[in-house]
């Protein structure tokens, strides 16, 4: 190690321990390190101020209604076009009747993404909101951004119509999918049809402003180089320091069977636990730090519990995007086994509901 990067390692380390915040170069120094031990003992000893030896998870349950979508990016293996044999479509009984079986199963909240379908209106998104609000009473944590961007299209109406007309119907916040990595310079290599990374921030911004909170994501192990992801974690700590309206930053595992990306490798753990442990150290302005364990490996998530992460998502149920893209993981645990995994590693099971009220500590 020379000498220089000692001496980056000490103002890095001078600078959590004040809790001062991190400058560009000092994020792609966290990625660039050999010393991963380095970076995780910061972000476990920032974790510990935030949340001490609490972990949270909750009990939810995933619905993709289509996997129809117009936009095809080159990363997602998940989507289809409709005359593609494999396309689907739920039906609303069908999403009501996943609705009904989570609320049965003890779930608080339910997960639902889907592709962007050239036929469906708007109307539609909001009956469904208003339908699974009405069978089931949970949380209904709905649509990405990017998903958000486009119903302001078909409908025509602005951001804030569209947020405020979903939000009346019930939906309670938004997941942070979408976001990929902000810089143009990936964006229209891995996904030149989506919304730009100013105008995710965009509808975010929106968001908050009505009274949403949303979480943040970064798609990462692809084709980017450090510094984008650097890039990406300041934007989305700028905005952050505007709003306050994001809850949780979750760092996204690329998974690359049945995509249009070269690269053949997933990523490895010793990348996994860096990023999510830089995403703690960076992301001075968020409280929660969530490990997605089915792109992570169960392993990974539980040792993650030390390299800055105080959520586990969740039990899931039902998962078709990382799987469409080759994850050997499960599609569910059970609630059982998501306390089991977090007190072996001697921290405290807290279940908590989507906008982190704590409802039982196990
Ligand atoms: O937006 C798509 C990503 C996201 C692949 O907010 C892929 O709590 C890896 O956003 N390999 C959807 N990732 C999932 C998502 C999410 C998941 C869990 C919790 C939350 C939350 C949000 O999945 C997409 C995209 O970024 N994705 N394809 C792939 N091949
Ligand atoms: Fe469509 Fe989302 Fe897949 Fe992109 S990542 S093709 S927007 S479903």
């Amino acid at each position: 190690m020379s000498g220089n990067s000692e001496n980056i390692k000490d103002k890095i380390k001078d600078k959590i321990m004040n809790g001062e915040r991190l400058s560009f170069d000092e994020g792609v120094f966290l990625f660039e390190t050999k010393d991963l031990l380095f970076v995780g003992e910061l972000a476990d000893h920032v974790n510990r101020l935030k949340n001490n030896d609490k972990v949270y998870f909750n009990v939810n349950r995933h619905i993709n209604p289509t996997n129809i979508c117009v936009n095809r990016c080159k990363f997602c293996a998940f989507s289809r076009d409709t005359e593609d044999k494999d396309s689907y479509e739920f039906t609303m009984e069908e999403m009501i009747m996943k609705a009904k079986e989570a609320k049965a199963q003890g779930a608080t909240e339910l997960h639902i993404v889907g592709g962007l379908h050239p036929r469906w209106s708007f109307d539609f998104y909001i009956n469904m909101v208003r339908k699974l609000k009405e069978v089931s009473g949970m949380h209904i944590q709905a649509f990405t951004a990017v998903e958000i961007d486009y119903f302001s299209k078909i409908s025509e109406k602005s951001l804030e119509y569209v947020l405020t007309a979903l939000k009346d119907a019930g939906l309670g916040s938004l997941p942070g999918g979408g976001a990929e990595i902000f810089h143009p310079e990936v964006r229209k290599i891995i996904c030149p049809e989506k919304i730009s990374g100013e105008r995710w921030l965009e509808v975010m911004e929106v968001a908050h402003k009505v009274g949403l909170k949303s979480n943040a994501t970064m798609l990462y192990g692809h084709i980017e180089e450090y510094w984008h992801r650097v890039d990406h974690m300041e934007r989305l700590r700028r905005l952050q320091d505007k709003t306050g309206g994001f809850q949780a930053f979750i760092p996204l595992a690329f998974h690359p069977e049945n995509t249009k990306i070269e690269k053949r490798r997933t990523t490895t753990g010793f990348d996994d636990l860096k990023t999510l442990a830089a995403g703690r150290l960076y992301l001075d302005n968020f409280k929660h730090i969530k490990a997605f364990w089915i792109m992570l490996t169960e392993k990974v998530a539980q040792i993650s519990l030390f390299f800055g992460v105080n959520d586990l998502d969740g039990t899931v149920v039902e998962e078709k995007i990382t799987h469409a893209a080759g994850a050997k993981t499960k599609e569910s645990l059970t609630k059982e086994e998501l306390i089991s995994m977090i007190k072996e590693a001697k921290k405290i099971p807290v279940e908590r509901d989507t906008i982190y009220n704590e409802l039982r500590v196990y």
